[in-house]
């Protein structure tokens, strides 16, 4: 059994994150992601998301590409998920390229090339010229 893990906030999934899970699931027999709760967001990336926690949990659970969804509650916590779930490769978009290369003590570390013009930000930029847009017609 081939273990593949990745985190992320998955905030208003888009095809960017599927084509991102969908490569890291091609590298192994199983995808585990670990989401990050809306405190790490807040706390740790300063940065609040549109949808919450549990939903976005919901969301990939229901992705044929993952297989088990965990918490992502603190920057340490790879370390220790690697060893509990016997991970055999780390992988994150490059955006985030070496980064995490000191991981590579415990597993393969990959960083996947992000998908072009879509992100969660710009999504929400978008909506809120539209919202803004709409309240001027009004
Ligand atoms: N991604 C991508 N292409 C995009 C947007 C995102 O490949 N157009 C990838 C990112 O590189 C990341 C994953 O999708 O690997 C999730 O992206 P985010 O939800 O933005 O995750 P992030 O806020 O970067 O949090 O400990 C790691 C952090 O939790 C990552």
């Amino acid at each position: 059994m081939k273990t593949v893990i990745t985190y992320g906030t998955f905030d208003l999934f888009h095809v960017g994150h599927v084509n991102l899970l969908k490569r890291a699931r091609s590298l192994g027999d199983r995808l585990i992601v670990g989401v990050s709760t809306d405190e790490f967001n807040l706390n740790e990336k300063g940065k609040t998301t549109i949808v919450p926690y549990e939903h976005r949990v919901k969301v990939l659970a229901s992705c044929r590409y993952v297989d088990l969804v965990i918490p992502e509650h603190s920057w340490q916590q790879k370390i220790d998920d690697i060893r509990k779930y016997q991970v055999n490769t780390f992988v994150m978009g490059d955006d985030w390229q070496g980064k995490f290369d000191e991981l590579s003590a415990l597993c393969e570390v990959k960083y996947l090339p992000r998908t072009q013009n879509i992100s969660s930000t710009s999504i929400k930029q978008a909506m809120s010229v539209l919202l803004q847009l709409n309240r001027e017609l009004q």
